[in-house]
């Protein structure tokens, strides 16, 4: 596949709402597009960074920074053997997975096109729809959970996933609780806790959760190891996954029964199928995350969620729950608490060139 052209860009949206976690709020998304043109095709990407290094040390501004003076600049006028091909000029490009994946992703949606196929058959998925929850911010009081719980569990979505952290936790997630008691409940902390905190662990370990993500640091899954033993609950690894190898390790240590596989945090969809591999051998679940994506993103995401291993539901929330307005068509909605998987070629949805021009602030191009 032959890259005669990129084009990267900033488009800046509002969420609806005002998105907490444990580390920190947002209310303004500053999206970041990525076009790659060539063999007469497009392939359209999302970079999933946030704007501060809270979740990961990227950020709109590294990603940027990657995308523009090392990694564009390397794939344009190359003809790589596929998306996994495009990275081979940088092999000593340590780090920075969201700016990667970026670049491969685009990649795999023009190789889609080129194939004239789906972005979901392409990676071999298997369903027409996948099963899909929500993932809500930490309120300003219980009482505010409960509604939003509640108004989520009416628009079917099949699993509910609640944000907390400490003083934010066992109380409220008891009163969520026992309003749902048979709703499939989660709860991701990302990061909040230590392993000194095991009395309050416990004591949510009593709730029925489906599963518990990522309680511990970013970077421990040693201690991760150290809590699952001590828990029913599940925990599942989100922030401490980067790769294949890391996933591994996770499992042979025992600290997680369940993986959250972002394609962009793992950099990428090939390094997303490789972990997806082992966890099917394992015979343990896996889902897809979100990262408060646009449309774009939550196209290649709901692709990959496709896949047979992808059993459990994913953050994939409907474009309404996150925008006034989504900048694909159709925009992506939920019944019955699934999603359709496009069956178009590529990501099987319209980019809504005038408007994402329209709102571009900040526009690099590479090539002719
Ligand atoms: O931990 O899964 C997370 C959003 C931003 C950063 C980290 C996370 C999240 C979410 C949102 O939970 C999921 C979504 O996109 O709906
Ligand atoms: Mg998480």
């Amino acid at each position: 596949m032959k890259i005669e052209r990129a084009v990267l860009r900033e488009v800046p949206l509002r969420l609806k709402e005002y998105f907490e976690i444990s580390s920190g709020g947002k209310q303004d998304r500053r999206i970041l597009l990525l076009t790659l043109h060539g063999e007469g095709l497009e392939g359209w990407s999302e970079c999933v960074v946030g704007e501060e290094p809270s979740y990961s040390y990227e950020t709109t501004e590294t990603a940027w920074h990657i995308l523009t003076d090392y990694l564009l600049p390397a794939v344009v006028g190359r003809d790589a053997s596929g998306p996994e091909d495009l990275l081979a000029p940088v092999p000593w490009l340590r780090g920075h997975p969201m700016a990667k994946a970026c670049v491969e992703m685009a990649g795999w949606d023009m190789a889609a096109r080129m194939d004239g196929i789906s972005l979901s058959k392409k990676l071999g998925g298997v369903r027409g729809r996948v099963p899909v929850g929500v993932s809500i911010g930490i309120q300003k009081s219980d009482a505010a959970l409960l509604d939003k719980v509640a108004g989520y569990v009416d628009e079917g979505y099949a699993r509910i996933k609640i944000k907390i952290k400490p003083g934010r936790d066992v109380e409220m997630l008891a009163r969520v609780r026992e309003a749902f008691p048979v709703t499939l409940l989660m709860a991701d902390a990302n990061s909040a806790y230590r392993l000194s905190d095991i009395d309050r662990l416990k004591a949510m370990d009593e709730l029925g959760l489906t599963m518990f993500e990522q309680p511990l640091a970013y970077d421990d899954i040693r201690d991760h190891a150290r809590l699952q033993a001590q828990l029913d609950t599940p925990i599942c690894l989100d922030e401490s996954i980067h790769s294949v190898q890391d996933a591994r390790l996770a499992l042979e240590l025992g600290a997680c029964r369940i993986i959250n596989i972002k394609p962009g945090r793992v950099g990428g969809l090939a390094s997303a199928k490789r972990i997806h591999a082992v966890m099917v051998a394992a015979r343990l679940p896996v889902w897809c995350g979100g990262m408060l994506e646009s449309g774009i993103g939550r196209a290649h995401n709901v692709a990959l969620a496709s896949l047979p291993g992808f059993t459990l539901p994913g953050d994939i929330s409907a474009s309404q729950r996150y925008w006034e307005q989504d900048i694909v068509d159709p925009e992506f909605t939920v019944h019955e608490g699934h999603m359709k998987v496009p069956t178009g070629a590529g990501i099987g949805v319209e980019p809504d060139r005038e408007r994402i021009e329209e709102l571009t602030v900040r526009r690099a191009a590479f090539g002719d």
